[in-house]
């Protein structure tokens, strides 16, 4: 259920109250876990709603690090229950690069997406296929006091050399699983929210939230 306009509040008076907020910049990200969370009854609001600004310094050495790094300082600006997602793409021919960097892929000053995945290909060049490869995705729910509690989940498949479909983000077009015959960018967001790694961390962490929103 989401908040409505009336619900809007401004940074410097937010109080703790029973909503989750879905902590994270990447629109790609808040559509997909606003759809995950739908049915569970608790009312979640975006940083949009509430006008948050707030960009995280993302130089922990892992996803659990990062993850509650994000949850914590969105829980301490906005007093809510905040959910921050860390993830990433491991790729075994590169030793599992981009991983925890896969934001940052790219060198290139204001890189997108497509810089990315492109920076990804070539640098699987001449590597023998099939390119296997897994998303992960570590959830972060901290509370306003700094409490945190982790879940994760994992998706696997294989990169593929040419971009297929339009729908996701991020490395979603060369990221092939061979018992659907797709690539995750092929799948409409029902589709990716039954089986990506996002999807499954976020319904390990269902108990989590149901314990907080009780
Ligand atoms: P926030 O930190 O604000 O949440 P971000 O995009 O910087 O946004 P991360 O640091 O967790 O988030 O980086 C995750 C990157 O991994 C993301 O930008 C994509 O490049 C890639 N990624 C993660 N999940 C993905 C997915 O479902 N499909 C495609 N690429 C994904």
């Amino acid at each position: 259920m989401r908040s409505g306009p009336e619900t809007k509040l401004r940074t410097g008076q937010l109080k703790m109250s029973d909503k989750l907020l879905i902590a994270t910049n990447n629109k790609g990200k808040v559509k997909e876990i606003q759809d995950l969370l739908k049915d569970t009854g608790i009312d979640f609001v975006t940083p949009a709603d509430i006008g948050l600004a707030l960009d995280v310094e993302e130089d922990g050495e892992t996803y659990a690090e990062n993850a509650t790094r994000k949850a914590v300082a969105f829980a301490k600006a906005s007093g809510l229950l905040s959910l921050a997602d860390d993830s990433g793409l491991e790729v075994d021919a590169l030793d599992g690069a981009p991983g925890l960097h896969s934001a940052r892929y790219s060198p290139k000053p204001g890189a997108k997406d497509a810089d990315r995945r492109a920076l990804l290909l070539q640098n699987l060049k001449g590597s023998p296929r099939p390119w296997t490869a897994h998303f992960h995705a570590t959830i972060a729910i901290a509370k306003p006091s700094g409490e945190v509690e982790l879940a994760e989940g994992n998706c696997y498949g294989e990169i593929i050399p040419e971009e297929r479909g339009t729908g996701g983000f991020g490395y979603d077009p060369v990221f092939f699983m061979e018992d659907l015959g797709k690539t995750m960018a092929e799948l409409d967001m029902e589709q990716k929210n039954r089986l990506s790694h996002r999807a499954r961390a976020v319904m390990n962490a269902l108990p989590i939230l149901r314990k907080l929103f009780a």
